[in-house]
Formats: structure tokens, sequence, C-alpha cells
């Protein structure tokens, strides 16, 4: 006898789209083996209960890291998903769309790598691939990420203080800036083989920052993400994060950091600097002069155009690093 299925409930098209239903679903799998143990986190984020659900789909086989969590940060802010912070991204090297890079970095080769820092140190040094993850004990922040195209995040980086890495290279007192480079790959970077791709930066990705900016114990040099290695579209194998400046400060896969007594050129400064400060740092109350910086599109779950506007708050409401600007016009130097 041949038995008919009748289900009992009808999904509608839209039911079994959303995204509950459907992270719910893939846990369900994970569990049952089907998606592959690799998938699963082990190690420190798991303890914490993070975990998330479209892992498997990342790029790069990101493995899991060792670190302490650092709690002063972020505590009480939803994160944004995993997958959200990993498959919408800048990184124009690797393309000028928001799901570009995560297409096109997923064979992006980053061991062996380089990383050395020189200029006015007294200590040159030069980090291999391994250095960066076994140098300086790792430690998880959860920082806002502002971007100043007035979207936001919320990301758990693993990594360690910039400060760290500069006291060991002892900055000369003639030292005033910190310059950072992007590794400069158009072989791996098709942004860099074709400036339609690219958008037309000039590339290597330069950035830079003050030395007191540096060495602020809020800048972080970001090795992981979700207590994981970073994938290739968010800056592997390590990139610099600074929470309270716009996002395009935080420069990706960076080779090189160069100490220097000049306020060092900056890959978007150089290309529109009447709308990409050199501080860049994130204020509501100086506009964008082609949009306002008043409010932000927090990302959280979703898509991006149901998220509800928040208001930006000063310094990325990173009050402590006011004291870096006390006697400056921020309404001038933007
Ligand atoms: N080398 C390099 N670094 C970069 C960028 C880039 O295009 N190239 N984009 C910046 C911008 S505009 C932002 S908002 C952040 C985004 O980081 P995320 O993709 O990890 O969220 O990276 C910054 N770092
Ligand atoms: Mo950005």
């Amino acid at each position: 006898m041949t038995r008919r299925f009748t289900p009992t409930v009808v999904l509608k098209d839209n039911d079994v789209t959303d995204e509950t239903i459907y992270t719910q679903r893939r846990k369900l799998l994970k569990q049952m083996g089907f998606l592959g143990t690799g998938a699963l986190l082990s190690g420190g984020a798991n303890a914490f209960g993070w975990f998330s659900d479209d892992e498997e789909t990342a790029v790069s086989a990101p493995r899991p890291l060792d670190f302490k969590q650092n709690t002063t940060w972020g505590q009480d802010e939803t994160l944004t998903p995993y997958e959200k912070v990993t498959q919408f991204n800048n990184f124009y090297e690797f393309g000028t769309g928001k799901e570009d890079p995560a297409k096109n970095a997923q064979n992006f080769k980053v061991d062996p790598w380089t990383l050395s820092i020189d200029g006015m140190v007294e200590n040159p040094i030069t980090l291999g691939y391994e250095e960066l993850f076994s140098k300086f004990a790792l430690e998880e922040r959860i920082y806002r990420l502002r971007c100043v195209e007035a979207w936001s995040m919320v990301i758990p980086w693993t990594g360690f203080q910039l400060s760290h890495l500069l006291a060991m290279a002892k900055p000369l007192s003639s030292a005033k800036y910190v310059a950072f480079e992007t590794l400069d790959s158009p072989t791996q970077m098709p942004g860099i083989r074709n400036a339609f791709v690219g958008g037309g930066l000039d590339y290597p990705y330069i950035e830079g920052l003050r030395l007191d900016e540096a060495a602020h114990p809020l800048t972080m040099m970001a090795v992981g993400v979700y207590g994981k290695t970073l994938p290739g579209q968010n800056g592997a194998p390590i990139r610099l994060v600074v929470p309270w400046k716009y996002g395009f400060k935080s420069i990706k896969s960076i080779v090189k950091i160069t100490l220097t007594d000049k306020k060092p050129p900056t890959t978007w400064n150089q290309l529109a600097k009447q709308e990409y400060g050199f501080y860049a740092n994130v204020n509501p109350n100086v506009d964008h002069p082609r949009w306002s910086q008043a409010s932000e599109r927090r990302i959280t779950r979703g898509g991006l155009f149901k998220q509800t506007r928040i208001p930006t708050q000063l310094f990325n409401g990173y009050s402590e690093v006011a004291p870096l600007y006390a006697n400056m016009d921020l309404t001038k130097q933007f």
C-alpha cells in the first residue's frame, strides 16, 4: 500500500525564507552532522556562547584562536551576525560591491606573510605569519564599527593593542605619526589589476594615525573575528581597528607600519580631501558634504534596509578619546 504524504501545516513562502527558520534549520543540520564539524567553533569563542549559523559558507577556512575576553566594551550591544560581518564588506582591492570581497577573496593567500615595523624606531621588527598570532597575548573585544556611509555593526574582534607592538619597536622621540600599508598584489587582488573593479583608488591602500592615537589603548590590531582567524574579506591576516573613527581608517591586510615625523598621505583623503579628512573621527555634528552623519543604520539581523536608524554618537561613543582632540576644532580638522 502506498501512503500519501499530506502536510498538516502549509508553509507560506515568506515563512520558509524567514531568517529565523533558516538559521534554526541549519543549526539542526549541524547537530545532525550534515554540515561538517569544521563549521563548529571550538576553543575560546564557544565558551561565550557565540556561534554562527553560516560559517561554513565563509571563505578561506578560518581556524579558532586562543584568547581571553576583555569585557570592558560592548557587553550591552547586540552583535552583528557572523554572516553579515563576513559577507557585507568594504575592501576595494577585491571589488567595490558589498558582496564582492567575500567572493573575490576566497583564494586570498595570507601564509606566508610579512609585516614590518620600521622608520623612526629604535628596534625595527619583522613578523612572519605565525608570529602575528603568537607574539602578543590575544584578547577579544566587542567594538562598534561605524562606516562613513552611515551604517554600523557590532563586531567581536580578536587581536592585541597596537601600543604593545609600538612599545616593542620603541619609537624615537622624533616620531609623530604612524603610516600603514595594505598588501599590493595585482595577481591576487582584481581591484588592483583593474581600475573599474577597484573603484579607481590609488593602490596600495594607505592609512595613518597620529602617534598618540595609534598608542591609545582602544587601537587594536585584529587577527580574528568571532574567535577565529579573519576571512580574506575582513583583512586577513592582520588589520587595524580604530573604533572611534570611520571604518576607512581601519586598514586591512597590513604589510607595513612606518613611524614618521610627517603626516602620512591616506587613500580616501587623497581621493577627495573635502569629503574624507585625515582624522575621520565619527562625529554626528560634521556632515559628509553629500549626506548627513547624524544617524546610522545598525546592521543586526535581516536585510540592510530593514534596520533601524539610531543616532550617531561623537567618537562613536568612545568618549575616553576626547582628550586626544582637546585643542582642536573638529569641524575644521574632521
Ligand atoms: N585595504 C583596505 N582596507 C579597508 C578598506 C579597503 O577598501 N581597503 N575599506 C575600509 C572601509 S570603508 C571599512 S567600512 C572597513 C570595513 O571593514 P569590514 O569589511 O571588516 O567590516 O574596512 C576598511 N579598510
Ligand atoms: Mo567604510
